[in-house]
C-alpha cells in the first residue's frame, strides 16, 4: 500500500526550510532497507508514510500488515500490539526495540510509542541494523513535554509578533490570523516529534485583545493548527486570559468563585472540546506583569486554577498555571522585598489545593532565565502539587540567537539538582507535571534565527523525554543527525568543530556577561546587549547593589531578605555564608567587598576581569573553529553562523568593556595583569 499522508519532507516547501535535525541523510539506514509496519490508526499512517518517504529516496521498501509474520523477510518490523513482553507497562507513548536473526522489532502498545520508536530508529541510523541487540525498553520520564509560543495572533506594537522571538514571525500566525498554508506547521510537528515533544501551546501566554478571541469565536483556527499537529502525536494548548468571562462573555466579574463565572468556562470550555477533542488544556499567566488574575477578587491562585481545571477536567485536560508572580512595580530603595522570594512566598502555602489536572509550571530559577541562578526553591517545596519546571529556549538573556549559547548542558544541571541534598529526589524526579519550553522557533528558513539555536530546540525535547541525560552526548547526537558527518570527507574535524563552538557555549556567554550569579545588567526593554546599571533603579526588582566597595545581592537569612532560608536545611545551609556558597552564585546570595577571595582563590574584583578577558578570546576561538569547517558545512549554513559570529565578538567585546570598565571604575583596583581597561 502507499501512503495515505505524504510525509513533510515531501512537500515543495521543504526546498526553502531548513531539514533541521531531519535531513533526508538521516534516513538513509531505514530508507535502504525492507520495513514491515504493523498496526491501524492515524499515528501508524504517519508512521508508514515516513518510512515510505525514506524507501522512496533509499531504495527500500515498506509493506503494511495486519498481523506480524515470523516468514515474511525484512530488516525491520515496527508494530503496535497489544501484547509487550517488557518489564514494566510501557504506556502510550513507550516502545521496545530488539534485534535478533537480522531483524530489528520495535513494538509499542500504543501509536505515539510507535511513532517515537520510528524515531529512534532514525537516530541510531546504520546502528540499528547491525549486531543483535538485547530488548530495550524506552519511554519518556516526563509525560507531558511542552513548548510555549509566545506568539500573538496581531503584531503586538512593542513587542512584535512573537514576544522575544528571534527567528522571524510566528510559525502559526500570519497577516492577523491562522496561516492557511499549515505545510510549514505539520513539518515543524515532525521535527518536534522526533525530538520528543508532545504539546505545543500556540499562543503567548500575555494574552492581548486579539488574542482572547481564539478562546471562543476564533477556536476554528486553532482547530486548523491541532489538525497539522496531530499527525505528530502532539497536543495543542491555548493561553487564556483570566478575564475572559468580562472581556468575551460579558459578565460582571472573572471572580473565580462566582457561579455564573464557572459556568461560563464550563461552557466555554466545552465549546472548545466540540472544535479540538484531543485539545490538550489551558496555559494561565495570572497577576503577573499586568496580566489580570484571581487577586482582584481577594481569591488565591489556587481557587484561581481550580476554576479552570473544573472547567477541563470532563475532558481529561489539564490547566498549566504559571507561578511568576511578584511585584513587577517595587520601589528599589526597598532593601526588604526580594523578587527571587517571590514565587515561594505566593505559592508554597497552597500545596495541596490545586486540583490534580492543575499544573504549576515554575520557572527553573527564581528570577528570569539569567545565565546563572539557583534552583527556584518551589520546586522541592510543594510535594503535593504536581510542577512543571519551566525553561526558555528562546535565548532572551542569553544572547538573542545571534551569539551561540547551547543550553542543554544548563538545564541538565537544574534537572539533576537535588532540593533535598545529595540523597535526595531530582528536579527531574520532581517535575511531575512535565517539562516545559518557551520555543525559540519561528518562520525563519533555519527555524530558529541561528542554525546552531537548533540544538536548544532539539535537546529540550530529549531532556523531557530524559532528564537525567548526559547533556553533551545529546548535543553529540543532534550534530550526528543535522551534520550526518559520516558522510563527510572529515567526519572527525567536523565533529571535533561543532563540539568545540558548542560544548563550553553557555560557561563561555556567562564569562563575558553578568559575573557570579548577579544576574540583569542588560539593556533595559529590549534586554540584547550590556546596561549595568539599566534596571538597578527601575521597579522591576531586579539588582546589584554595586558601590565602591563591593557587589551583589544579601539574600541571607541572617543580615538579608532571607531568602536563602526558602531551600530545605542542606542548601539553605550552603547558600548562607559566603564560605560555602558555590563561586557561580556568589554574588546571587551575599554581598561581598571587591577583594573576598572566591575558592577559586581569584578575588572578585580579579575574577570579574579574568573571566571577560577569556570569555571574548574564547568566542575569537570559536569563530576561527567555525571558519576552519567552511569546506565541510554547506555554505549557506555556514556564512549565516559566520555572519552572527561577528555579531557575538562585537557583542562579547562590548559586554567585556562595559563590565571591565564599570567596576574598575567603582573600584579603583587594577587589573593584576595590566591590561586594558577604559
Ligand atoms: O522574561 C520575561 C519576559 C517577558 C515574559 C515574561 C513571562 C511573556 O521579559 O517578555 O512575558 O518573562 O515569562 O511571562
Amino acid at each position: 500500500r502507499s501512503a495515505r499522508t505524504a510525509p513533510a519532507a515531501l512537500t515543495p516547501l521543504a526546498d526553502h526550510v531548513d531539514p533541521a535535525w531531519l535531513p533526508s541523510e538521516a534516513f538513509r539506514a531505514l530508507g535502504s532497507r525492507r520495513t514491515v509496519v504493523c498496526g491501524t490508526g492515524a499515528l501508524v499512517d504517519t508512521v508508514h508514510g515516513e518510512v515510505a518517504w525514506a524507501c522512496g529516496a533509499f531504495g527500500g521498501s515498506v509493506v503494511r500488515a495486519e498481523e506480524p509474520a515470523d516468514d515474511r523477510p525484512c530488516d525491520l518490523l515496527l508494530h503496535l500490539g497489544e501484547r509487550l513482553d517488557a518489564p514494566e507497562p510501557l504506556g502510550d507513548e513507550g516502545f521496545t526495540l530488539v534485534r535478533r536473526r537480522g531483524r530489528t522489532t520495535v513494538t509499542a502498545a500504543g501509536q505515539r510509542g510507535l511513532l517515537y520508536g520510528l524515531f529512534h530508529v532514525v537516530r541510531l541510523g546504520e546502528a540499528a541494523f547491525g549486531a543483535s541487540r538485547a530488548r530495550e525498553a524506552h519511554r519518556p520520564a516526563l509525560a507531558s513535554r511542552m513548548l510555549d509560543h509566545w506568539d500573538n495572533v496581531a503584531v503586538h506594537p512593542v513587542m512584535g509578533q512573537v514576544e522575544r522571538g528571534y527567528a522571524g514571525g510566528s510559525l502559526f500566525w500570519r497577516d492577523g490570523r491562522a496561516r492557511g498554508d499549515l505545510e510549514r506547521v505539520r513539518t515543524y510537528g515532525r521535527l518536534l516529534a522526533a525530538c520528543g515533544i508532545n504539546a505545543v501551546a500556540v499562543n503567548n501566554v500575555n494574552v492581548h485583545a486579539t488574542e482572547a478571541h481564539l478562546l471562543t469565536d476564533r477556536i476554528g483556527e486553532v482547530a486548523e493548527i491541532a489538525g497539522a499537529l496531530r499527525p505528530y502525536g502532539i497536543r495543542t494548548q491555548l493561553s487564556v486570559t483570566f478575564a475572559a468571562p468580562l472581556v468575551l462573555g460579558g459578565l460582571a466579574t472573572a471572580d473565580p468563585l462566582d457561579e455564573a463565572v464557572r459556568a461560563w468556562w464550563a461552557e466555554a470550555t466545552g465549546r472548545v472540546y466540540a472544535a479540538i477533542p484531543d485539545f490538550g488544556g489551558y496555559v494561565v499567566k495570572a497577576d503577573s506583569e499586568g496580566q489580570p488574575g484571581p487577586f482582584a477578587y481577594g481569591r488565591s491562585h489556587a481557587d484561581g486554577a481550580n476554576l479552570l481545571a473544573d472547567a477541563l477536567a470532563p475532558y481529561g485536560g489539564t490547566v498549566h498555571w504559571r507561578a511568576f508572580v511578584y511585584d513587577h512595580r517595587q520601589d528599589w530603595r526597598d532593601r526588604s522585598t526580594d523578587r527571587a522570594r517571590a514565587a515561594y512566598d505566593h505559592f508554597v502555602p497552597l500545596d495541596g489545593r490545586f486540583r490534580d489536572n492543575a499544573v504549576l509550571q515554575v520557572k527553573h530559577g527564581p528570577m528570569d532565565f539569567q545565565v546563572r541562578e539557583p534552583v527556584s526553591p518551589v520546586i522541592g517545596a510543594m510535594p503535593r502539587t504536581r510542577l512543571a519546571v519551566e525553561v526558555q529556549a528562546t535565548q532572551e538573556y542569553t544572547g538573542q540567537q545571534r551569539h551561540v549559547c547551547a543550553l542543554a548542558p544548563m538545564w541538565s544541571q537544574v534537572l539533576r539538582w537535588r532540593p533535598e541534598g545529595a540523597t535526595g529526589t531530582s528536579v527531574g524526579e520532581l517535575a511531575r507535571g512535565g517539562l516545559v519550553a518557551v520555543s525559540n522557533a519561528g518562520d525563519d528558513p533555519y527555524w530558529t534565527g541561528h542554525p546552531l539555536a537548533q540544538a536548544n530546540l532539539y535537546t529540550v525535547g530529549r531532556l523531557g523525554w530524559q532528564p537525567d541525560a548526559d547533556p553533551f552526548g545529546l548535543l553529540d547526537e543532534w550534530i550526528d543527525l543535522t551534520f550526518t558527518p559520516a558522510r563527510t570527507e572529515a567526519p572527525e574535524r567536523l565533529v571535533a568543530g561543532l563540539r568545540a563552538v558548542l560544548y563550553r557555549s553557555w560557561r563561555t556567554y556567562e564569562k563575558y556577561t553578568a559575573p557570579l550569579g548577579v544576574g540583569f545588567m542588560v539593556q533595559p526593554g529590549h534586554h540584547y546587549g550590556p546596561s549595568v546599571d539599566g534596571y538597578e533603579y527601575s521597579p522591576w526588582g531586579t539588582y546589584h547593589f554595586a558601590d565602591r566597595d563591593g557587589v551583589g545581592v544579601d539574600r541571607t537569612r541572617a543580615t538579608g531578605t532571607g531568602y536563602a532560608g526558602q531551600y530545605a536545611k542542606p542548601w539553605a545551609e550552603v547558600y548562607e555564608s559566603p564560605d560555602t556558597c558555590p563561586d557561580e552564585l556568589l554574588l546571587f546570595f551575599h554581598h561581598v567587598p571587591y577583594g573576598h577571595v572566591l575558592h577559586s582563590g581569584r578575588t572578585v574584583i580579579q575574577h570579574i576581569y579574568d573571566t571577560h578577558f577569556e570569555g571574548v578570546a574564547e568566542v575569537e576561538e570559536a569563530r576561527q573553529v567555525w571558519a576552519s569547517l567552511v569546506d565541510l558545512v554547506e555554505p549557506a549554513r555556514h556564512t549565516r553562523v559566520a555572519e552572527r559570529y561577528e555579531e557575538q565578538l562585537r557583542g562579547a567585546r562590548e559586554w567585556r568593556d562595559h563590565i571591565n570598565s564599570y567596576f574598575f571604575r567603582k573600584s579603583g583596583v587594577p587589573d593584576a595583569h595590566g591590561r586594558r581597561i577604559h
